[in-house]
């Protein structure tokens, strides 16, 4: 059984096995989630985004996809990017978003992580209505087969938390 948990704070604060990272398609950083967790995870985050960079990702991770480096200094053994779609008014991206969550724990089952926090992936700089995304998020991870105890939300304010509690019930 997975447990679903919700919390409101911030993802680099956390103690769990995997925090997945609101990445680009690049890997090499950016504003938002990615911003903080680079800076509080340290260089070798970096380091580990590069070299997959250069071994299999040289043209970037596509939309939807995960993939996991080392944690650095933060309290958890791997940070998972994902690369979540821009929100699009005009063209269903659904699809692209939970395939973020499915191959995020999907990554994670590979890995052996038990515990594994989680953004509101694409609800930031990406623009994707809160509660859609909570929406999509939770329906998700629920539906998906996971070996992970714990799933965890993060979410940075009260708003998206409250989008998220709904969600929970
Ligand atoms: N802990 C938890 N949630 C956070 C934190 C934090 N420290 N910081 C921000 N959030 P975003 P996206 C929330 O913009 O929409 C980057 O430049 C934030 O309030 O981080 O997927 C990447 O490199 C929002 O609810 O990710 C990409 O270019 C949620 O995390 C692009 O932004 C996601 O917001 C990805 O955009």
């Amino acid at each position: 059984m997975t447990t679903i948990t919700l919390v409101q704070g911030d993802i680099t604060r956390q103690s769990v096995d995997a925090i997945v990272n609101a990445a680009n398609s690049s890997l090499l950083g950016g504003g938002g989630v990615d911003g903080a967790i680079h800076r509080r995870g340290g260089p070798e985050i970096l380091a580990d985004c590069r070299r997959l960079r250069a071994s299999h990702y040289g043209r970037g991770l596509a939309t939807g996809r995960a993939v996991a480096t080392t944690a650095g200094d933060l309290d958890a053994r791997w940070v998972i990017h994902t690369v979540g779609p821009v929100y699009s008014a005009t063209e269903d991206r659904s699809e692209l978003l939970a395939s973020c969550y499915r191959e995020s724990l999907r990554v994670a089952d590979e890995l052996g992580a038990r515990t594994v926090a989680f953004p509101a992936v694409s609800a930031g700089i990406y623009g994707w209505p809160m509660d859609d995304a909570a929406r999509i998020a939770v329906e998700t991870v629920r539906a998906v087969p996971t070996s992970a105890q714990e799933v965890r939300f993060v979410l940075f304010d009260e708003r998206a938390h409250e989008a998220f509690a709904r969600q929970v019930g």
